[in-house]
């Protein structure tokens, strides 16, 4: 028998099914239960408990004491209660691009929730060329609902700070800082380099002391900027799809941080999506419908979130000072300004540096992935050199092409 209730351990499949019986009020007694450990990320480890009698499943997700891509990342499990609270505020706000979640857990630094296994992890079906006309619209919903109404527009300020204090997540938080916002911009050792792409890099973006300026100023503003209660990983890894919904999961990096890096991220993931869909789809015609789902939606992310940011902003009770004439377009500018210098980062960081994406990595022809690379960095610089020059979906998909077409 084995003692949940003391001390934290990481859990293997077995425990997990002893877990799920004892603790989760969840399955009927007569369950017959089976586990397997799922987790594909680069964090947490995930299992998937199913009652194969009465058809019935659940997640259970554990912070582990280190990261799963490398030991050297040591990161407290109290991850998973900000995970787990910052999933109940987005579920509040947006239930249906939210999963539900059960029960949190702080001594076993677990918490359950919603099985979506009949979703798909949305990088995995771009790569296969799939593609889902609604996601814009959706994760623009997402966007606009978890941004706007956790900032000080529409959070009253004590309360805002409380939460502030509540979601300080410095060992995340300190991850981003390293492997976005310093590491990719000069010869750290532990970035992780292709070859063919390096003389590029130590060129273009080692050698430019203008850019490594505007990554310091980034930087300064993410560490700073304490705006909106932000996912903080919003990647294409971290979204689950299928044809008519959309779930948006995994935000242990939460923190109150600048709005415009969830925005930026979601951007950069589809640009590596239109990337592979580039190197990899031989047949010219299935490219470039692939490669137009994708700047459609690239386009309809920017423009549907102004008209939705818009729209919310008119219907919100808003602290007094932002009522002022022309604050809320300085306001919704500055967003946008963000969210291009996170495009342009993030495209930087998933090339160079440690954590890599599958969009790219799985390019087998050296030429391509080179070029795939090349092309990606390229675009990156401008994003973030002229990054206040980005205010609609057609000044982002301009650039797009430009650099990768
Ligand atoms: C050590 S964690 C590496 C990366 O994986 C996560 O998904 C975040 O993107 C992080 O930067
Ligand atoms: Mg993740």
């Amino acid at each position: 028998m084995t003692d949940f209730s003391t001390e934290y351990f990481t859990m293997n499949e077995e425990q997990a099914m002893e877990y799920a019986k004892k603790k989760l009020d969840y399955f009927k007694s007569d369950a017959e239960l089976t586990c397997k450990e799922i987790g594909d990320g680069n964090l947490n480890y995930v299992f998937q408990i199913v009652d194969e009698k009465n058809k019935n499943s659940i997640i259970l997700k554990q912070a582990g004491p280190v990261a799963r891509i490398s030991d050297e990342f040591k990161v407290s499990p109290d991850r998973n209660r900000i995970e787990s609270d910052i999933l109940k505020i987005q579920y509040e706000y947006v239930p249906e691009h939210t999963p539900k979640t059960y029960r949190y857990d702080p001594v076993m630094n677990c918490f359950a929730m919603e099985d979506l296994s009949e979703y798909e992890i949305m990088r995995s079906a771009l790569i296969k060329h799939q593609t889902f006309p609604e996601f814009a619209d959706h994760i623009t919903t997402f966007m606009v609902k978890t941004l706007l109404l956790t900032s000080d527009v529409a959070t009253n300020a004590k309360e805002k700070k409380a939460l502030v204090k509540s979601f300080i997540n410095p060992e995340l938080c300190e991850i981003t800082e390293d492997l976005v916002y310093t590491e990719p911009f000069y010869d750290c050792e532990r970035n992780e380099v292709f070859p063919a792409t390096r003389p590029f890099i130590e060129k273009e973006i080692w050698g430019d002391k203008q850019l490594q300026l505007e990554t310091a100023k980034l930087k300064f503003e993410f560490m700073t900027n304490a705006q909106s209660l932000i996912h903080g990983d919003l990647h294409t890894g971290s979204v689950f799809i299928k044809k008519d919904s959309t779930k948006v999961i995994d935000p242990e990096f939460a923190f109150y941080g600048p709005a415009g890096y969830d925005i930026g991220n979601v951007v950069a993931n589809l640009i590596f999506a239109y990337a592979n869909g580039q190197a990899t789809i031989s047949d010219a015609e299935e490219r470039d419908q692939f490669q137009k789902y994708i700047t459609t939606t690239i386009r309809d992310v920017i423009d549907l979130f102004k008209v939705k940011f818009n729209k919310l902003w008119q219907e919100t009770d808003k602290e007094f000072v932002a009522n002022y004439e022309g604050f809320q377009n300085y306001y919704l500018n500055s967003i946008l300004k963000d969210t291009a210098a996170v495009v342009g980062l993030e495209l930087t960081r998933r090339i160079i540096g440690l954590a890599k994406v599958a969009d790219i990595t799985s390019i087998k022809q050296e030429e391509a992935r080179q070029k795939a690379e090349i092309n990606c960095l390229t675009a990156a610089k401008q994003f973030i050199l002229n990054r206040e020059t980005f205010k609609t979906g057609d000044n982002f998909v301009f650039q797009i092409k430009k650099a990768l077409d």
